[in-house]
């Protein structure tokens, strides 16, 4: 497969004007007529007039009303790229292409869910409908008509406003629609089929009104309430933070169940998995309420940063999605409202990037932000682009404060709306609106890896100083040997011996400021100098997660007890707890290896119970735990142990199985520790009376539920009663899931009779059989065996990307010890799944080909086993140019 370069950019030959677009739909064959207005670009060099089409039948194509014949070398088409030779300086074309929407598994372009008709068309999934500039430099002004059996698919919706509907001959009828904003081929979306809504008609900020709609399956009206306030809430929050108000007349959501990503930003008609609309207390979690408000969230405010300014080419992606992550991270941040809260969404969201980013940033698929080049496009919809894009554009509201990053917005509207953009011309907006040099700030985008930032702070109680000393380098990464600094924002305090902060002067200062200072970072080392700094202080380093970095600092555990206790800044409350769990678990893994090498038949839990005892972290929890001011969701946070993945990253050679049950161990023993103030916790946390899924309700459940998981490692009557209760009462899915969890990760009977009990509650409930799944797949004493029988459960499907990603990725991923056996059976089933979805939806197989990723880092005995089974995959014959990408980059 080809690899395509960023460097290779070049502007379209010909630029669009107006597209009028016919479909006759028809699950079997869709017959798509489309006429295009175009003129030739006069920045551009080439003449040729390209389109690019992909699994069409061209049944005519017209160019100012004359036939092109492909026999007579009017044009000619060759690996997805219709080219016509030479057109004159403005052109109206007409394609005729034919389709068929039931054979397509691949969920890219117009497909049947459920008998429903649906597209998707980012990134090149509109060339699946119509040869076309599919790119994203192109825009146009669309038109849709769309006809179709009235009885069979009595909706009929596009982008943009409905300007005539109708009867048609023969049972059929027609909607057109018309978009007034020029847009991308990516944004284009038509929904057709049998759907109900919910919908309302608001005053926007302008005066104006707009209609807002919910679509979804009838039988699922009951499921939408908080996807519609979510939305309300999103076009409020635009205007109030960044003035940017909603520009339609109309705006659409659909829920599908068949959904490669978690949902699109279609103009005026976004289309979401199911799993990003629907919810009640019946069916959802907290964390899924929370979820729908942010993806909501995050589809609307693309309609500012995406839809009006979009991206020149898809190696900007993150131009849109790491601003819009970050937009919609600050969304869900403001709804909160309390800053124990905004801290807490913040934990969350680095959590994800330590977890999901981090890793791919050191593993073969690594890549900057702004990527170089690609080989499939959808392969870079990734953890870095969006993500780590939104640190990237977090740092400059660090950088450049509130109101700062507010007039770079808004010049970057002022400059480029209507316009495809680059992240230059973002960061470049950034420092025209406040007079900033932030050429440095470049290499955010350009260089890929995790930086590493070394802290020392040498205190001189003579001249009462504090010197900190920031050294910073980043690791090599594919294709980039060398890397140059960095501008690093690092935000830093100072904590007396009371634990107070201290008002901070640095050298050169007349006055003390404030408590919380930003340094620049921008040269390889680099000292800091602090005045008038009485006595030692600790340093609470990185506040607020200032910079996407791993930060070294060699803390005692005291220390790092101590700002558990005392930071001011939550984030670094929480961080303390987790870097001393982390020395902990460590530790114990170390020694379970040992334990093991010895070749002594002891029980690795006699080695372990007769370690040292280290009651350190153990009193920090118990105290966090008690502390009835601090909020109940942050108490949770601090409580839940580093991941068995967040563990494998910090060893030099991973060892999963020594990981878990060193992790195991901890959380046992921490729950006979914690016995007595775990039942306490738990009991004074319930949640009566009417179920509701705000942050307040959601912290209480989740801090009662995660007590209830550490007791469940007793194994005793008590806490199993305990649980066996909850999974009787609960009025809600968090509180139901938590108890089932519970059961099933403990050592008591009734396991097959509970999640009996719950499949046959919930069998019509789709979203709710995957969390079934999910939870099997992740459980404790499951194996690739308990993995290979639920394939062929009757409610089991690789065709739906929802229901294979509740059992197979979240084995591969989520499952550690039993997916990395020893026997290299987990390799083996991944493999096989890995071929079964390269045939039908390369996309996701993509996704799941990823679980490898980092293979090269695990014991010898593994990586041979982990080798021999990507190299299996590599081998399979038609393999997709997304697998492929994926696994060649992984044997490199
Ligand atoms: N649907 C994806 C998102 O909104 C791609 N744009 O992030
Ligand atoms: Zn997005």
């Amino acid at each position: 497969p080809q690899t395509i370069y960023r460097k290779d950019y070049a502007a379209p030959n010909y630029l669009a004007d107006t597209v009028e677009m016919g479909f006759d739909l028809d699950p079997a064959d869709t017959r798509v007529a489309t006429r295009l207005t175009m003129t030739r670009n006069p920045a551009a060099k080439g003449r040729e007039l390209v389109l690019f089409g992909e699994e069409l039948e061209l049944v005519a194509l017209r160019l100012n009303g004359k036939t092109l014949s492909q026999d007579k070398g009017d044009f000619r088409i060759a690996a997805g790229v219709l080219t016509i030779p030479t057109a004159p300086a403005s052109v109206e074309l007409e394609i005729e292409t034919l389709i068929h929407p039931d054979r397509n598994t691949s969920l890219m372009g117009l497909y049947v869910s459920n008998g429903n008709f649906f597209t998707q068309c980012e990134a090149e999934g509109f060339r699946k409908i119509t040869y076309f500039p599919d790119r994203p430099d192109v825009m146009a002004r669309f038109t849709v008509m769309l006809r179709a059996d009235k009885a069979r698919y009595p909706v009929l919706l596009s982008n943009g406003n409905l300007i005539e509907e109708g009867a048609l001959p023969d049972g059929r009828h027609y909607a057109k629609w018309e978009d007034p904003f020029k847009k991308p081929s990516y944004l284009f979306a038509l929904v057709a089929g049998q759907l109900v809504c919910q919908e309302e008609t608001v005053r926007l900020h302008s005066g104006r009104d707009a209609l807002l709609q919910v679509w979804v399956e009838e039988g699922n009206l009951d499921k939408t309430q908080h996807a519609m306030d979510s939305l309300k809430n999103s076009i409020d929050w635009d205007v109030e933070r960044f003035g940017l108000d909603l520009d339609l007349e109309r705006f659409m959501i659909v829920a599908v169940g068949d959904f490669n990503m978690g949902a699109m930003e279609n103009k005026g008609l976004n289309i979401f998995n199911t799993k990003f609309v629907l919810a009640n207390p019946r069916i959802a979690t907290d964390v899924d309420f929370a979820n729908i408000e942010a993806v909501v969230g995050h589809e609307y405010f693309h309609n500012w940063t995406g839809n009006r300014v979009t991206c020149r080419d898809w190696f900007q992606l993150s131009l849109k999605e790491g601003l819009t992550v970050f937009r919609d991270q600050e969304f869900s941040a403001d709804m909160i409202g309390s800053d124990s809260g905004r801290a807490v969404k913040r934990i969350d969201d680095v959590r994800v990037l330590r977890q999901a980013q981090f890793p791919e940033d050191a593993g073969p698929m690594a890549h900057p932000v702004r990527p170089d080049s690609y080989v499939e496009i959808n392969n870079f919809y990734t953890v870095t682009v969006y993500e780590k894009g939104a640190e990237v554009v977090r740092m400059y509201q660090t950088l450049l404060g509130r109101e700062g990053f507010r007039k770079g917005m808004d010049l970057y509207f002022e400059r480029h709306d209507g316009q495809a953009v680059t992240c230059d011309d973002f960061r470049a907006a950034m420092a025209d609106a406040n007079g900033r040099d932030l050429s440095q700030f470049e290499r955010w985008y350009s260089q890929a890896g995790t930086p590493l930032l070394q802290a020392a702070a040498d205190y001189d109680a003579k001249r009462k100083t504090l010197t900190l000393t920031l050294e910073q380098s980043c690791p090599a990464t594919p294709g980039q040997k060398k890397k140059q600094p960095f501008h690093i924002p690092v935000a830093v305090g100072l904590l007396d011996a009371q634990g107070r902060d201290l008002a901070l002067t640095l050298e050169g200062e007349k006055k003390a400021g404030a408590t919380t200072r930003v340094l620049e970072l921008t040269k390889a080392k680099q000292s800091f100098r602090f005045i008038n700094v009485d006595q030692k202080p600790v340093p609470s380093l990185l506040r607020g997660f200032s910079a996407p970095v791993v930060l070294q600092f060699d803390y005692s555990d005291a220390e790092l007890a101590f700002l558990m206790a005392h930071d001011s800044d939550a984030f670094n409350r929480w961080e303390a707890g987790q870097r001393l769990a982390t020395r902990r678990l460590l530790n114990l893994t170390v020694a379970v290896q040992a334990a093991r090498q010895s070749g002594h038949v002891v029980a690795v839990d006699t080695v372990l119970n007769n370690l040292q005892h280290d009651g350190a972290l153990a009193d920090a929890l118990r105290a966090t735990l008690q502390d009835e001011s601090l909020d109940p969701a942050f108490r949770e946070l601090v409580l839940t142990l580093p991941s068995e993945t967040m563990i494998a990253e910090q060893m030099e050679v991973i060892d999963p199985h020594a990981i878990h049950v060193a992790r195991q161990f901890l959380r046992r023993s921490l729950a006979r520790e914690l016995r007595d103030e775990l039942l306490a916790v738990y009991r004074s946390h319930q949640t009566p009376g009417a179920y509701s899924p705000d942050a307040a309700s959601a912290g209480r459940r989740a801090l009662k539920n995660v007590a209830l998981s550490y007791l469940a490692e007793l194994d005793d009557e008590e806490a199993m009663a305990l649980a066996r209760q909850q999974d009787e009462d609960a009025n809600n899915m968090t509180d139901r899931l938590a108890a089932l969890s519970a059961i099933l990760n403990s050592a008591a009977p009734g396991k097959s009779e509970a999640l009996q009990r719950f499949y046959t509650e919930f069998e019509q409930e789709a979203l709710v059989i995957d969390k079934w799944f999910t939870l099997q797949a992740t459980a404790r004493n499951a194996d690739v065996n308990t993995v290979r029988t639920l394939t062929e459960h009757p409610a089991f499907t690789l065709k739906n990307p929802n229901r294979a990603r509740s059992l197979i990725f979240s084995f591969c991923n989520g499952n550690p010890s039993a997916f990395h056996a020893l026997d290299g059976n987990g390799y083996a089933f991944w493999a096989e799944q890995v071929i079964a979805l390269n045939g039908s939806n390369p996309q996701v197989a993509a996704r799941l080909a990823r679980s490898l990723d980092r293979w090269r880092k695990y014991t010898p005995a593994l990586q041979e086993k982990m080798r021999l089974a990507l190299q299996q995959v590599a081998g399979t014959p038609k393999l997709s140019r997304d697998v492929a990408e994926v696994i060649t980059k992984a044997l490199a």
